[in-house]
């Protein structure tokens, strides 16, 4: 892909967006953003010695443009990207440009829950095997960022929003992990998110690998007809003697793979949930595709302690454990992370809706959840849905929360911060909110 002299709209101006502006620039690109945020737009002034402009002026901010590239955060109904499509102007999303430009394979990882964690678990796995490798995407470093490195592989966890527009795209190991609801506020429908996370798998060629959770039937429904080669991982041994696949029997994590079969001991990880150990079942299964000896895929397994913001224990006060699973922002993640507690939880949630169903949340809170507090724009309907279940508390922010949370709380429970929710009425991020959480627990 040869950007000299082309003239790049790069609609948002977050970490995306500076990421492109910057690769653009440095491949002799003519750069152009379009924020919709005045704040963003005035400090991206003095930052980029580039045409900055607020988003209303299509028109203007179209005219002589080759390419646009919208930041993960812009639907597909923004005006300008409507008006780009309409005139014929080519749309790619930063990976599909990050991709283009890249010189080394594509690893990537996609599903609703568990992304980041496989995607640093597998990455792990790939670099500590000798291999020069960047690990990021919708992680936090943005995969543009691996072009220009001296990286000989790129382990990108991949979200739908960045599957839009792309065409090219093509992983050589692309990770199915689950599917459930979330973001139905920007899809529209389950189906569409759905199909949007499929579009991952579209562009590999038959050598290429879709390793894929058999138990989850979306996945599996979703799966069918793609060209790449399927590998499954699930909780019961793959059925025909020949079949490969990955399974669990006994705290043994058993792969067959080209006539081998591999044995990993999974008694001594220190993730917790089951969630997690389809996760690990993920990645152990895409890095022995990918070459990785089993020998250091066993030494990354016990070593690996999982991210900020997922299940971590961030204090233990009189007994009682205060977890930051702030990235816990749908309510499949939330359903998943309560499961992996036999203690009494007291749960913390709310924030922006993003669509969905609470009831599967029902049962769960019934069962392990003895006070649920509830703060953010989502307080009323989490109340609606869930307040008959468990004693609830409204409260208008989180350091209230965790303050009612520390009042309500005997030795042996759990404070769970895992909220079903986006961040963005009270928070920059889910990490902001997940920071707050920390000097909240540390303040008590
Ligand atoms: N903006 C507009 N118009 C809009 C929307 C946004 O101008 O209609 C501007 C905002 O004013 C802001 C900028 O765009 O200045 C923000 O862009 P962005 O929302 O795409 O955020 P980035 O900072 O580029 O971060 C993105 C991902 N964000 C989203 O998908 C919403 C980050 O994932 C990702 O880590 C980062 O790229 C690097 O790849 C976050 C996320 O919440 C963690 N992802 C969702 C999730 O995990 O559920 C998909």
């Amino acid at each position: 892909m040869n950007l000299t002299g082309k003239t790049v709209l790069i609609i948002g101006l977050g970490r995306t967006g500076e990421s492109v502006a910057r690769c653009v620039r440095a491949h002799g690109g003519h750069v152009r953003i379009a924020d919709s945020h005045a704040d963003a737009v005035a400090a991206a002034h003095t930052q980029f010695d580039v045409e900055i402009r607020s988003d209303d002026d299509a028109d203007g901010l179209l005219r002589g443009v080759q390419l646009v590239i919208p930041s993960p955060g812009v639907p597909a109904t923004h005006p300008l990207l409507r008006e780009a499509v309409r005139r014929r102007v080519a749309v790619q999303s930063e990976i599909e440009l990050a991709y283009r430009l890249l010189t080394c394979p594509v690893v990537a990882v996609t599903g609703t829950n568990g992304k980041s964690t496989t995607t640093a678990l597998l990455g792990e796995m790939i670099r500590q095997s000798g291999q020069e490798t960047f690990i990021g995407g919708n992680l936090g470093t943005p995969l543009i960022d691996a072009v220009g490195t001296a990286s000989t592989v790129a382990v990108a966890e991949i979200s739908s929003f960045q599957l839009e527009w792309v065409e090219q795209f093509r992983p050589q190991i692309g990770v199915f992990l689950n599917l459930s609801e979330d973001h139905l506020d920007r899809h529209g429908s389950f189906e569409q998110y759905g199909r949007t996370k499929r579009r991952l798998f579209a562009r590999q060629r038959r050598s290429d690998w879709v390793v894929m959770n058999r138990d989850n039937a979306r996945v599996q429904a979703l799966c069918h007809g793609l060209p790449g080669r399927l590998f499954s991982f699930g909780w019961t041994p793959v059925t025909e003697d020949k079949s490969e696949g990955a399974w669990v029997e006994a705290e043994t994590l058993v792969l067959r793979h080209a006539g081998r079969e591999m044995h990993f001991a999974l008694d001594d990880i220190q993730l917790r949930g089951r969630h997690n150990i389809a996760n690990v079942m993920a990645a152990v299964s895409a890095a022995t595709l990918w070459g990785v000896p089993p020998a250091v895929i066993q030494t990354v397994l016990a070593s690996f302690t999982g991210l900020p913001h997922r299940l971590e224990l961030v204090a233990e006060k009189n007994g009682v454990a205060y977890i930051n699973d702030s990235k816990g922002t749908n309510i499949d993640a939330v359903v998943q992370s309560l499961n992996s507690f036999s203690e009494p939880v007291i749960l913390l949630a709310g924030g922006v809706e993003k669509g969905g169903d609470y009831r599967p949340l029902r049962e769960v809170v019934q069962t392990k959840v003895k006070k649920l507090i509830l703060f953010g724009q989502a307080q009323r309907s989490l109340y609606a849905a869930l307040g008959q279940d468990t004693e609830t508390l409204l409260v208008d922010a989180l350091d209230e929360a965790v303050q009612a949370a520390h009042r309500g709380a005997r030795a042996g429970d759990i404070v769970l911060l895992s909220p079903a929710c986006a961040s963005f009425d009270q928070f920059r991020s889910y990490a902001h909110r997940g920071e707050v959480f920390r000097s909240s627990v540390a303040a008590l």
